[in-house]
Order: structure tokens, then sequence, then C-alpha cells
């Protein structure tokens, strides 16, 4: 008896350390099992010298120790002596890079025919991306007999955004709750710190705001600010610095003022004082990101003071230490009845120049709130003399929450590759916010709202992981595209199998535009359930406000559908360049994505397709349905070569993506028909339910939205 239960025992105990829980994110470092490769990989990395030594240089070791362990099983040798390593890490601040944090790659055959690769960069921390350059080669099992690489970063703040309570509620979050446990902190180190630490390095992501922009005071108090401290100090190693939100009513609420105006110099001195306090304890805090006047927030409006009065009161107080403010353009507390679309340009365009340096300006890619598909946000080009900033949301609220697979980087790229037109063509996003159109090249960023909580895999749903992982490598390189990103990710997080990963990426590169079409095709936008955001709601809802109401944004009527932001309606376009304002006010013309988003149509107004609207929205609706089908069926063809926890954990939720993509076109199609008055195509799938029962529906519990 005893004997049988010690092999049962075994056989769990193999079982659980086999089994892929996603932990280790695309830092898996497989086993090579190719003998040949590994055996020439493990030729090329037995030895390793580095030039200089440093805490960064050490994050170094132990990277190159867990992955040469896991991928050939061989402990990594430092060596001091230069001629004999396989691997030399040199820093070099003469080395011909232009930037600190950039690196080379070079691998050359000594007379003897034996490999040596030079890792070469300014300083410790383009080593430590380099290193993470070379281990991903590995893991790709990649050629490496002839590389010959540079890369420096096209931004230089490439930063995460938690919307991380203190009490570990994730706003929109949908993986768990906060990995940062600010009742340990300081003194208890969790593992997770460092791996969040590694994982985001290894991408190039060099800065982190813990706590959520809808913020509390109490993280500036001095208890607070010595847990901060504790998680600079392991992030530092791995060139990740730390910022906090700052609450713009802080100096009442912790200060004991009786106002926070900033122009009031008591104010101006609390902040000043507090910055000297933060940074007496992180001599490198990177500084604060606000959200002010938005949603409720307190902000300098409340003193009838500008935007930029309230950004630069806090640029001055952290600019003797380099500090930055990153201030949101997301406002829409405008009570006078403007389209809402127009309200952050409205309030923000005037306050060009009046920033002080060390603000940057954070602007959603879109002009409403994160909807699966929008059109640029026109501030992109409208504010020259400003370093606008990118902020793109990687936890998935208006995109399926952690149940839907939806791989970003095709939205990415469509964002910053779409030409603005604003000087002349090739004025892409991306050049306005890379600082190359309008010269802001030494401090320029792009920030992503986390998808990260305290679930074993991070992020929730198996794929999201792919979202922290894209954002991190855009930021790094802006020209990457969707297809190589999937590639690099699927290689390192499921398996080299080619077969596999063409399959594994085709489902990748088809799921955003798959969701846009169930959820809002042709430029449908803000129809999701109210609160929650979950789910379908295009008949709206009770609340007070009408731009929290989905009835506004799409204004279905018996004539047609959509918002007309043309000069006959909120004229929204004139906020384009004029190539664009031709092109999208003519719906003739209007790129058919965007055409509910510019234009109120007639349900007769024939499409480029040959049908009408009516039947074209049928078309586009069920169409994202069939391609989550056919997602779920290719994803059955990739069983053989990935391990079976990760396997079944999406085959489940490709089922619940496939029930709600039904619901979405059903509960839609249903609703709009009430207006369009025509019937559904010949041989349409029946919805399942009534229109009567998808508007009684209690929507099921989601999380990310309360205390
Ligand atoms: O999309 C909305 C979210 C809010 C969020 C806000 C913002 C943090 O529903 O939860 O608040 O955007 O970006 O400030």
């Amino acid at each position: 008896m005893k004997c049988k239960s010690i092999i049962v025992f075994m056989i769990f105990s193999v079982q659980f350390l086999f089994a892929e829980s996603g932990y280790n994110l695309w830092l898996r470092y497989d086993r090579i099992t190719d003998t040949q490769l590994r055996k020439h990989y493990e030729r090329t990395t037995k030895t390793i010298f580095f030039s200089t030594n440093s805490a960064i240089t050490e994050a170094i070791k132990k990277e190159f120790n867990i992955a040469l362990n896991k991928l050939l099983n061989q402990q990594a040798v430092f060596s001091d002596k230069q001629e004999m390593a396989d691997i030399v890490c040199i820093v070099n601040p003469n080395a011909n890079l232009s930037s600190e944090e950039g690196f080379s790659i070079q691998s050359i055959k000594n007379s003897t025919q034996h490999l040596k690769i030079t890792i070469t960069a300014k300083k410790g921390i383009g080593l430590l991306y380099g290193s993470f350059h070379f281990l991903r080669l590995l893991q790709m099992h990649e050629n490496i007999d002839s590389l010959h690489i540079t890369s420096t970063p096209s931004l230089s703040i490439r930063i995460l955004n938690h919307w991380d309570n203190l009490n570990r509620y994730v706003e929109r979050g949908y993986a768990g709750i906060s990995i940062f446990n600010w009742h340990t902190l300081p003194n208890y180190i969790d593992q997770r710190y460092i791996d969040y630490a590694r994982a985001n390095a290894s991408i190039g992501i060099n800065g982190t705001v813990l706590t959520n922009v809808n913020a509390s005071a109490q993280a500036l108090t001095h208890d607070y600010l010595l847990k901060t401290k504790a998680l600079a100090d392991v992030f530092r190693p791995y060139g990740i610095k730390v910022y906090l939100t700052a609450r713009f009513s802080a100096p009442i609420e912790i200060g004991g003022l009786q106002t926070a105006d900033p122009l009031n110099s008591d104010v101006q001195l609390w902040w000043k004082k507090k910055a000297d306090e933060i940074y007496s304890l992180i001599p490198d805090f990177g500084g604060f990101l606000v959200k002010a006047n938005s949603e409720g927030q307190p902000g300098p409006q409340n003193y009838q003071r500008t935007h930029a009065d309230g950004a630069n009161l806090l640029a001055e107080a952290v600019a003797p230490y380099n500090g930055i403010i990153i201030w949101r353009a997301f406002v829409y507390n405008n009570e006078t009845p403007e389209d809402r679309f127009k309200q952050a340009y409205n309030e923000f365009k005037p306050l060009d120049g009046s920033f002080r340096t060390n603000v940057l300006l954070q602007v959603k890619n879109g002009p409403i709130d994160f909807q699966p598909r929008e059109p640029f946000h026109p501030l992109f080009g409208a504010m020259p003399q400003t370093p606008v900033m990118m902020e793109f949301q990687l936890t998935q609220e208006y995109l399926g929450q952690a149940t839907h697979l939806v791989f970003e980087a095709p939205m990415f790229n469509e964002v910053l590759n779409t030409d603005t037109y604003i000087k002349g063509t090739n004025s892409t996003v991306a050049s306005i916010i890379d600082g190359n159109l309008f010269q802001h090249r030494t401090v320029n960023g792009m920030s992503g709202v986390a998808n990260i909580g305290n679930d074993i895999n991070w992020c929730g749903h198996p794929f999201a992981q792919a979202n922290w992982y894209a954002f991190g490598r855009l930021a790094w390189n802006i020209n990457l595209s969707a297809e190589q990103v999937a590639g690099e990710w699927i290689k390192q997080t499921f398996t080299t199998n080619k077969q596999t990963v063409a399959i594994i990426k085709n489902i990748m590169l088809h799921s955003y535009e798959a969701m846009i079409e169930y959820m809002t095709p042709l430029g449908l936008h803000h129809i999701m359930g109210n609160g929650h955001h979950y789910g379908p709601m295009p008949w709206g809802n009770t609340l007070p406000r009408t731009d929290w109401n989905p009835v506004y944004y799409h204004k279905a009527d018996n004539f047609g559908i959509g918002f007309n932001r043309t000069v006959t309606g909120s004229n929204a376009l004139v906020q384009y360049a004029p190539p664009l304002q031709k092109q999208w006010s003519d719906s003739n013309t209007c790129d058919e994505k965007y055409l509910l988003w510019f234009h109120h149509i007639s349900w007769n107004h024939i499409m480029h397709s040959g049908r009408n609207l009516w039947y074209e929205l049928c078309y586009k609706y069920n169409e994202g349905v069939e391609k989550v089908k056919q997602i779920t069926e290719q994803w059955q063809l990739a069983k053989a070569n990935i391990d079976a926890e990760r396997f079944h954990q999406v085959e489940q939720l490709l089922i619940i993506q496939l029930q709600e993509a039904e619901w979405w076109r059903d509960a839609c199609l249903l609703y709009f028909q009430t207006f369009s008055k025509q019937p559904f195509p010949i041989n349409y799938p029946k919805a399942k339910y009534s229109l009567a029962y998808y508007q009684s529906l209690h929507f099921p519990y989601a999380p990310g939205n309360g205390q």
C-alpha cells in the first residue's frame, strides 16, 4: 500500500513539474532537443567574460545561469580572461551607438574557427538588453554564427501603467489582484517582483507606474514611499525606474493645506518638499503620472487653472532631479453638450508651448476610449511643441477582457503606421511619438496599461501575455510588424515547431479583426454594457450622462446608423489634417472601417461589396463569428506540439469566446433590425434568443469594475 502511494505521489509530482502554468512567460528557456544545435550552442556559451562589474552585470549573470541551465543543461561559467571566453560582454562608453541603452552583438570566428560572441554597449543597461536579445535568439533556435546586430530603442520612455490600487484591487484588471503587495512591503520581497523585472527588461520596458491613475494620496505618504523604495531597489538592476501617480489634491489630503491651487506658494513648496523626500529615498525615481479633471479626479481646473499650470507645478518640483511628469489627455468632464470625441483636443491644443520641458502629454490611441477600433487621436500631430506619448491599453477592457483571444499588435501597427498628413505625407503617428517629426528626440515614449495580476500566468488568458510582450517590443522598435512579434513570442512561449508556429501565428494575426467584426464592425463604437464594459448593450441605459449611453454613439434610427462627425454634424473631422478631412468626410471615400465613426449612413447605402449597409452589417457580424470558429478549429491542429495544460485552457476559453461572439452578433443585429426593418439575409444563422431576452439578461459578473 505504502509503496503504491509513493509511486502515485511520484507520478503526480513529475506531472506537476512538467505542467506549464504559463508563469515563465516568454522566458521559458525550453530545453533544446535537437542535439546538434544544442551541442553547437553549448560550445559557444561555455565561458562568459564581463569587462565590468555592477548590480546590472550581476543580474545578467543570473539570467545566463537560468537560461543556459534550462536551454542546454549547462552551468554558466564566468571567466576573467577575455581572450579565452566564448561570450565577451564589453561596456565601452565610446562604443559607436546612438543610445546609452543600445547594444551591438557580433559573432566572429577566430583562426581555429572557434565562434566568439561579443556584446558591446555604452553602459551596463545596454549589455542587459543585448544579453536578453542574444538569449532570445537561442530560445528561437536562430543561427548565431554570423550575427551583426546593432539595436537602439525607438523611444526613451517605455513604460507600463498599472491601474492597481493600494488594496491590490486592479481597476480593469482581469488576471487576479495586484502583484504589488503593499501590506508586506517593504520587508517581504516576493520572487514575483524579480520575475516581473526580468520579463520587462527582456523586452526593453524601462519604467513602471505602480499605482492607479485614479490615484490615492496615501501612496505619497512616507510609509508608502518606503515600500516604493523597496520595489525600486529590486527593479534597478533591471533598468526599470518606478513612477507613481500623483493625486492632485494630495497637499490637502495628506499635507494639511487648505488648497491644491497650482499657483499657491504653499502648494508649490509642498510638492517641492515631497519631491525632495522621494528622491532622497529613490534617487532615480522616474516621476509622476497624472489624471486630472477627468472622471471626477481633482485637478487644476478646480481652481480655474489650466492643465499646463497643473503639470508645470509638479514638473518644477521634480526638475532638479531630472524627473518627468506624464500628464494624461484623457479628459471628458466637459459638461457642455459637445461631441466627446472633440474634448481632449479642444482643451489641450491651445496649451501647446506652455508646458515645461520635462512634461509629456500622454494620449490614448483614439479619441474616445480604447474601443476595439478607433481612428487615431487627433492630438497626434496637433501639438508640435509638446512631446506627445502614446497610451495603449494592454488589459482588454473593451476587447473581450481575459476570456477572448485578441492579439493587439495589429492594432498597434495600424495606429502607429497611420499617416496624419500633419506635415505632408509620411507624418505617421509613429514619427510623432518617436520625436522625429517635431524634433522631440530626447524624451518621448509609449505607455501600456498593464494586463498583469497575480494569476499564475500573470495575464489571465494564456494569449494575453502576447500583448504585454508586443507592447515592449514595439516600444523598443516601433517598426516591428505584428507578424514578427507574434513569431518571436510563440517560439519562446509555446514551441519552435515550424508548422505549429505557423498555425498559432495565423490565429493571432486574425484575432484582432475577428473581434472587431463580432463586436463593433464598420466603425461602430462604445456599444458595450455599462460599468463592467462586458458584452453588448446597444439599446443603451438610463444613466444621466448622454456620453455614457451607447445610443449616443451609434445613433441608430429609421434612416440609418452612425455618428455624423462631418461639417453637418459635430464636425470633429476638422481636428484632422485637410487630406484626411477630405477623405473621411465623404462617405464614398471614407475607409469603411471608420464609416460609422464619421457618418450617419442610410440602411440602404451601397457599400464597396455591393451590399447595402444593413446586409453588410449582418455580413460583418457573422464573419467575425465565423473567424472565431476557424480559430477554434485551427487551435485543435496545434495540439500535438503544445503542453496539455495550456492547450486545454485556450480550448475552453475559445468556447466561451465563440458563444460570446454569437451573443454580440445576435443581440446587436436584433436590436438594429428594429430600425432597419429589413430581413436577415437568406440562410443567415438564426439568433438563439429574442431581443427581449438579450435585453433582460443580467450581465454575468465581470471583474475589474468596483473597489
Ligand atoms: O476606459 C476608462 C476606464 C476607467 C479608467 C479610464 C481612464 C482608470 O473605464 O476605468 O480609469 O478609462 O483611462 O482614466
